[in-house]
């Protein structure tokens, strides 16, 4: 049968391998991996490039609610396209319920906003804010049994808090669903203490946000987090880690031989809390939480990437605009760091930072690049093994990346919403400069090409790395 698209010439990067070979891709699929492949309808020329899985980011914030007045600087579309733009094939946003309203319905809503929207495939995790008897016993499992099989729980946050038997209620229904709980671990008390004390003394700048939520307040949430999911034996992902004694807890618990995962991000491997001492408000474009830390936690990450502490590297694309009333400089946010929104844009960045900072400063190898950023989220998160590898049968879900072309990462040259980059000016070598979905070219050479619409919402499966120890 005649192939609809061969990729010439090029390094195929697996999780497991780097080896010179052709793909052949049939009706959105790999069909064949050789030495050479020919006679396709069209063929790519990639040599000197490298062939990769695309990359699955699965932690993306897209149209999410954040506050009276603030709004998300994307919408599907051009979060999608910031995602191909940068090599990504897949990415994973949240579907919010918000306090006093059902979670199949925050489901629905989002999915409406999702439909013909998007350029790369999609799938939805779910966040937990109100697990009221009927979330618990009806909808939760329902929602886990049609593919919605991971959801995140916050430790903080007015509006989306759960308290310790909450917790212990939404992780009793992830064990007994096998879905895969995603934990915000960072205390409510410890924070608001802590920020009532600053603002009492005056200090309300944008850098305080940093003060007011110290890497002890991330590493009490994470023990108590993981002491309660060894209570309920269930596994249990903590979510974009900042530093060592985060890290640290989830080692200890990993040592002891449970199930407890752990995701970090690229604003944990570059930037600094210094980042947030801007002139005037300067500081908000970096404000995230957790905030990022210093020079030896980046260390640190980086010896929890190679050690394999850590399964998946994400961006937390969570994007406000600065110069906005309803982004970073919102009218409160003058008065407080308290108001300024947490969260910023990276979805399009994540890749080159990690192969830059990795791959190309001899910190990863290529094919830990590619577990990192693509085969270990498909896997952690019930995609595996339609997507995250190259391999006959899988989607044809691709980047070619430039292993050694040089790029300074700029405002004018991404495609998100955000009106800004916290990392205006990194330089870079290796970029992505082609992106592929189940077949279909939507990003070449910087630009979008794809059809908006052509991303599917992925019904997903039970993650393999969700069983109880028990079960096990
Ligand atoms: N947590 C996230 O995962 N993203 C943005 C803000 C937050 O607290
Ligand atoms: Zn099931
Ligand atoms: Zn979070
Ligand atoms: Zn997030």
């Amino acid at each position: 049968k005649r192939l609809d698209l061969a990729i010439r010439g090029g390094t195929v990067v697996t999780a497991a391998d780097m080896v010179r070979a052709d793909v052949g891709i049939s009706e959105g699929r790999i069909v064949v991996v050789a030495d050479a492949v020919e006679g396709a309808a069209d063929e790519i020329d990639a040599s000197g490039l490298w062939v990769m899985p695309g990359g699955i980011d699965s932690h993306v914030h897209i149209a999410q609610p954040s506050g009276p007045d603030i709004v998300m600087a994307d919408d599907f579309t051009s979060a999608t396209a910031s995602a191909a733009a940068g090599g990504n094939t897949f990415v994973m946003p949240f579907a919010l319920q918000e306090r006093g309203t059902s979670l199949r319905e925050a489901v629905e809503g989002y999915r409406a906003l999702a439909e013909g929207a998007c350029h790369v495939d999609t799938a939805f995790h779910l966040i937990v804010s109100d697990p009221s008897p009927a979330v618990l016993g009806q909808e939760l499992p329902a929602l886990v049994k049609d593919g919605y099989t991971s959801f995140k729980v916050f430790m903080t946050y007015d509006d989306l808090v759960l308290n310790d038997r909450q917790l212990l209620d939404v992780f009793a229904v992830a064990r007994e669903e096998r879905a895969l709980v995603m934990v915000h671990c960072e205390g409510y008390d410890t924070i608001k203490f802590m920020a009532e004390r600053l603002e009492r003394a005056g200090k309300v700048a944008p850098y305080y946000h940093a003060v007011s939520r110290p890497e002890i307040v991330e590493r009490e949430a994470t023990h108590r987090a993981i002491s309660h999911a060894e209570l309920v034996d269930v596994p249990m992902m903590v979510v974009h880690v900042s530093g060592r004694e985060a890290m640290e807890q989830i080692r200890w618990a990993q040592q002891r031989g449970l199930k407890v995962y752990a995701e970090t991000c690229p604003q944990y491997v570059t930037l600094t809390a210094d980042d947030l001492q801007g002139l005037n408000m300067e500081g908000a474009k970096y404000v995230c939480s957790p905030p990022p830390r210093d020079a030896e936690s980046q260390a640190a990450i980086w010896e929890g990437i190679t050690q394999g502490v850590f399964q998946v590297f994400s961006s937390d694309h969570c994007p406000f605009r600065y110069d906005s009333p309803a982004g970073k400089l919102n009218p409160k946010a003058r008065t407080s760091f308290r108001w300024v929104p947490n969260g910023i844009p990276g979805v399009e960045t994540r890749l080159p930072i990690l192969f830059s900072e990795g791959v190309s400063k001899g910190r990863i190898t290529p094919q830990k690049f590619v577990e990192l950023s693509a085969t270990n989220h498909a896997k952690m998160y019930g995609l595996y093994p339609r997507k995250g590898s190259i391999g006959v049968g899988f989607d044809a879900d691709i980047a070619l990346w430039d292993p050694s072309r040089r790029e300074t990462i700029r405002q004018e040259i991404l495609h998100h919403g955000a009106d800004y980059t916290p990392w205006e000016g990194f330089d870079v070598v290796g970029w992505p400069v082609m992106t592929i979905v189940r077949g279909r070219i939507v990003m070449r050479d910087g630009a979008i090409v794809g059809e908006r619409g052509f991303g599917e919402i992925v019904r997903r499966d039970h993650s393999a790395y969700a069983s109880p120890a028990a079960a096990a």
